[in-house]
């Protein structure tokens, strides 16, 4: 090539660059999911997964995340660095290619393994697309190296600052807050969820994170490190903490399976719930894939075949189905695969065919080997399976009272239901209130045009202790699927979640101010986190948020949500003010109940969302679950809904 056709090459390369560059930011939710709060953390876990490639290549051991006190975020490890030689293609230092240049940003290696889909593995020039400003320095070859860029441009050529002997990168990005338009401020617990998680996905991988915004009451920044010895072996006993154990110890296994690294491990608990839980690549697979299926697969025909050669099962009269064998079940099945096909809503479905096998062989020999070695455990867990398939027998009969065969048939609605004469479900509201008192209130309150209420009975059952028939055969668990039409069994799964003739597009729950009020909502939630997911995920779930405290001089008027607001609306009344405190929905007249809680206008709903399935998933069974000591710790350190963001 002639220096000319050189330079011509380089600058339209470098124009491409750029056009990436410029890409990301005209369309930041191709590359992160989205830019709320999200979006704003994914960039966090893109640089963290760059410095946990290099530990997966035994190159590093040590990673720090830092939220800094303008809410900016710092990354150090001691991995080998990003390069810095010239990239001869480039014509500029590696280290600029990697930052700037979308899609060669990775590894040049391709032993490692990236993710081609899903959201990770976009590369770390994305979050610098993303970044008002962003700095990397970089020790390696005895030398530290920076170079900064602001929103992706480059300030300056890479060089030279001083001499190391350390190697590593350390990344400084602020997220860009023309990009991130709705908060720019860094949650601890969800980076320190994540975090833990990476530590148990990577055992002997030391991670900690720094607060540097707080100081707790010693002084010092609150800062947490996370390290595990045995990994998905310890990970199952923090899911498990809050459960009772049905066996001795976790069943696991490491390994490779034809050339498919796979990690599994599972345990059982004397508790009624499947509690499943798949990676690849360090992604959590959401909608499962061809890892969970070989894990199902495994699961079952290793047990079966000992069950029936126990002769354990003689006398059972009916089939085992494969549900039998995964209550009371906590696994986790980890897998690297080279090239991931990310499938489904969410792209976080593995569909690559050749992995079912892999897992499924390695399950069956860990499960053998372990049965063996274990009778009285395989014992326990064949009496379980048995258990399970006798409650399943019972609860199919009274799953079928709320199935609701005839769609035509609008017969059966629960009597205590007040509806709302708008038919269009996308414009309908239904209110769970606790009590009868409350309930007719809220019936006075309401608009009927839109908005229905179904009053519910005291507490409603704690699914997270019930068996799957007792759940089907309550009152008023019965009454909330026939009101909000919610049905069980599809066309093609006959357990699935029918939201076709979903009645009311906004399922509101509605509890009073207080210890009592916050616990139903829990159960209520509990219930939906449980049985009827896809409602929440699919956003219809919210909290209504009565006040807490009325403030009144002569003819003026003022609600208050908190002890504060009440504090600053008696010092604007300037003396004289009195103030009633609400104990309960039932202390409100209805047009107060309106106006506050009520009035689309005016109210404020908090929508339910899951931001961490896993997590979630701990804190029911702990907070519903039999164990009182951990309960009460968490409640006295957090909020009831410090993890469901609502
Ligand atoms: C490109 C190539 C190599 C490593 C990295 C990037 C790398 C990126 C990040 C981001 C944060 N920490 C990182 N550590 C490494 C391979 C290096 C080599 O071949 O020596």
């Amino acid at each position: 090539m002639s220096e000319e056709a050189k330079k011509n090459q380089y600058s339209a390369d470098s124009i491409q660059a750029l056009e990436g560059m410029e890409h990301v930011r005209m369309r930041p939710s191709m590359y992160i999911g989205d830019v709320g709060t999200r979006g704003l953390h994914h960039l966090v876990y893109e640089v963290v997964d760059n410095s946990i490639d290099e530990a997966m290549g035994g190159h590093c051991d040590t990673i720090e995340v830092i939220i800094n006190e303008d809410n900016s975020i710092t990354t150090k490890d001691n991995g080998r660095g990003i390069p810095v030689g010239l990239h001869k293609k480039e014509g500029v230092s590696a280290l600029e290619v990697v930052m700037t240049k979308i899609g060669a940003g990775g590894k040049f290696d391709k032993d490692s393994y990236k993710v081609s889909g899903g959201l990770h593995g976009v590369g770390v020039s994305c979050v610098n697309a993303l970044s008002s400003h962003l700095k990397a320095v970089v020790h390696r070859e005895g030398k530290i190296w920076e170079q900064e860029y602001e929103r992706g441009k480059t300030l300056y050529p890479v060089k030279s600052t001083g001499t190391t002997k350390e190697t590593g990168t350390i990344v400084t990005f602020m997220p860009d807050d023309t990009i991130f338009t709705q908060t720019t401020e860094y949650s601890y617990d969800t980076l320190a969820n994540r975090m833990r998680e990476l530590a148990y996905l990577n055992k002997g991988v030391t991670i900690s994170l720094t607060d540097k915004r707080n100081k707790d009451e010693k002084g010092e920044y609150i800062s947490e490190t996370f390290f595990s010895e045995e990994g998905l072996k310890e990970f199952i006993k923090f899911l498990d903490e809050t459960r009772e154990p049905l066996i001795q110890s976790v069943i696991s296994m490491e390994g490779e399976k034809n050339g498919i690294p796979v990690e599994v491990a599972m345990i059982y608990n004397t508790g009624f719930s499947e509690n499943l839980h798949s990676y690849v690549n360090n992604i959590n697979t959401h909608e499962g894939g061809t890892h969970l299926s070989g894990f199902r697969r495994g699961l079952t025909t290793t047990l079966k075949k000992y069950a029936d050669n126990s002769g354990l099962l003689d006398k059972l009269k009916f089939e085992i189905s494969g549900d039998d064998f995964r209550e009371g079940l906590t696994a986790i099945v980890s897998v690297k695969v080279a090239e991931p096909q990310f499938e489904g809503q969410t792209k976080t479905k593995l569909g690559n065919r050749e992995v079912t096998s892999a897992v499924s062989q390695a399950v069956s020999e860990m499960l053998t080997d372990y049965l063996e070695e274990h009778p009285d455990d395989a014992k326990q867990i064949v009496e379980k399976v048995k258990l399970a398939a006798q409650a399943r027998h019972a609860a199919a009969k009274a799953r079928e009272m709320v199935q609701r065969k005839n769609p035509m048939s609008v017969g059966g609605l629960p009597g205590k239901l007040s509806d709302c004469s708008e038919q269009d479900p996308t414009k309908c509201e239904v209110f769970l209130v606790e009590g009868d008192s409350a309930g007719g209130t809220a019936k006075q309150g309401r608009d009927r045009n839109f908005q229905a209420i179904l009053p519910l009975r005291g507490k409603i059952l704690n699914v997270e202790k019930a068996m799957q028939h007792k759940v089907f055969e309550n009152e008023e668990i019965k009454n909330i699927y026939t009101a909000l039409g919610v049905t069980i069994g599809t066309e093609e799964d006959s357990k699935a979640l029918n939201l076709e003739k979903l009645r009311y597009h906004k399922v509101v729950i509605m509890c009073d101010a207080d210890v009592d009020g916050s616990h139903i909502e829990t159960l209520i939630l509990t219930f939906f986190f449980r049985y009827m997911r896809e409602l929440i995920e699919n956003g219809h779930v919210y909290i209504a948020t009565p006040p807490l405290y009325l403030v009144k001089k002569g003819s003026k008027k003022r609600y208050a949500w908190d002890d504060k607001e009440r504090d600053e609306i008696v010092e604007s009344m300037k003396g004289g003010a009195s103030i009633q405190r609400y104990k309960g929905l039932g202390e409100m007249n209805a047009e107060q109940l309106w106006d506050t809680t009520m009035n689309p206008e005016f109210r404020t709903l908090r929508r339910v969302s899951i931001e961490n399935a896993t997590e979630t998933d701990r804190i029911f069974s702990m907070l519903m679950g039999d164990e009182v000591p951990p309960r009460r710790e968490f409640i006295e350190k957090n909020a009831v809904y410090a993890n469901i963001d609502a």
